[in-house]
């Protein structure tokens, strides 16, 4: 069951990113600055490399938006890539333009380029890297806000922190600024969190209708996030069934926790307490000093492909999991709610 649906489309290099969604109600309020906003907070963080520098994300709106206000139809959102300019042949979709320019064949460990080549039979891995990349994230980032917007009317806002850079629990800058001088990479962990979520989004009466799953699989997808566990479920293993539950306690006829292990998420629904999700991201496998590796092309060890590309994304990707997450959570708002417009949302959620 999906309500709030998307597509996206594009490459790293190609002339946009751009992306359909499907069942946003009619009479939501769509402010392109606060999109816009959400795209620059993903381009930010200490780290990042020097397609950064290059690009300055800005969403168009083409379709399902007039006046500032949702139509009912479907909303269509495009992000150009200013490095196009610098792709054109390259990324050309004419046959009249093939070049082995910008070709390689020598896998990073980590990304998609082996497995992609051997499912795709491509021989040149520009074709693996360009979808891959996880610049198809700023699109997402473009979903995930007008989700937010739609989220917003009925209160519910989103936020994250970073928790951890390699090692460090405090002085990230300076554990980045060595992995730079080193030519590596750092992953790190980072913690989102969004308040005031009515009770019962998600459902125990089905393994695909709980809310947990659906938030994991929509973290889990995110290029180089490799756990991600609700509450303090990276501790669970450890916690007595006292310790780990949260107790509840009355407090003027209301129903009140003095602690929220289970991250907001009983049973696979929304129990009122705020959602926590928090996520591990590897190390961005894109090195200056690059790993060993094999050549595709003639079967020789060598070392990986290295073009450009960021120290550290880990403040990047939490505000990508906070917009994955907010379109699980609309999704599910749709779902219990309903409704045409925001008029109809609103009678059917008092
Ligand atoms: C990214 C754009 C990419 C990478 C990065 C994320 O740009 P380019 O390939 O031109 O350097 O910087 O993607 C990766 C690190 C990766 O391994 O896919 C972006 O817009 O966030």
């Amino acid at each position: 069951m999906q309500k709030f649906r998307f597509l996206t489309a594009g490459e790293s290099h190609g002339k946009a990113l751009t992306a359909i969604i499907e069942g946003v109600p009619a009479g939501f309020s769509i402010d392109e600055d606060f999109i816009n906003e959400e795209l620059k907070r993903r381009q930010s963080g200490y780290g990042r490399g020097g397609r950064m520098k290059i690009e300055t994300d800005r969403v168009e709106i083409t379709s399902g938006v007039r006046f500032g206000k949702t139509l009912g139809s479907p909303i269509t959102l495009v992000i150009k890539n200013k490095d196009f300019e610098n792709w054109q042949k390259i990324m050309s979709s004419s046959a009249d333009d093939l070049t082995d320019e910008k070709s390689f064949t020598t896998c990073r460990p980590g990304h998609a380029d082996y497995a992609g080549s051997v499912k795709y039979g491509h021989q040149d891995l520009r074709n693996i890297l360009e979808r891959s990349s996880a610049r198809k994230t700023a699109i997402e980032v473009a979903v995930g806000a007008v989700a937010k917007l739609i989220l917003k009317e009925f209160g519910i806002t989103a936020d994250s922190r970073v928790l951890q850079i390699g090692n460090s629990q405090s002085d990230f800058n300076a554990e980045i600024d060595k992995a730079r001088e080193e030519g590596i990479t750092l992953g790190g962990r980072f913690e989102v969190v969004f308040k005031n979520l009515p009770v019962g989004l998600g459902s125990y009466v089905h393994y695909d209708r709980k809310l947990d799953g659906k938030i994991a699989q929509m973290v889990m997808s995110i290029p180089a996030v490799k756990s991600v566990s609700i509450g303090d479920g990276e501790d669970a293993h450890r916690l007595s069934g006292r310790e780990f539950h949260d107790e509840m306690f009355l407090e003027n006829g209301k129903i009140v926790r003095k602690t929220n292990h289970a991250g907001g998420l009983e049973g696979g629904m929304t129990n009122g307490e705020d959602l926590i999700v928090r996520a591990n991201m590897k190390p961005i496998p894109t090195m200056r000093s690059p790993l060993n590796t094999v050549d595709l092309a003639n079967l020789t060890e060598t070392t990986a492909h290295f073009e450009r590309s960021d120290v550290c994304a880990v403040e990047a990707c939490a505000v990508i999991a906070e917009a994955r997450i907010a379109c699980a959570i609309v999704d599910e708002f749709l779902l219990k709610f309903g409704g045409d417009s925001l008029e109809e949302m609103q009678t059917n959620s008092i």
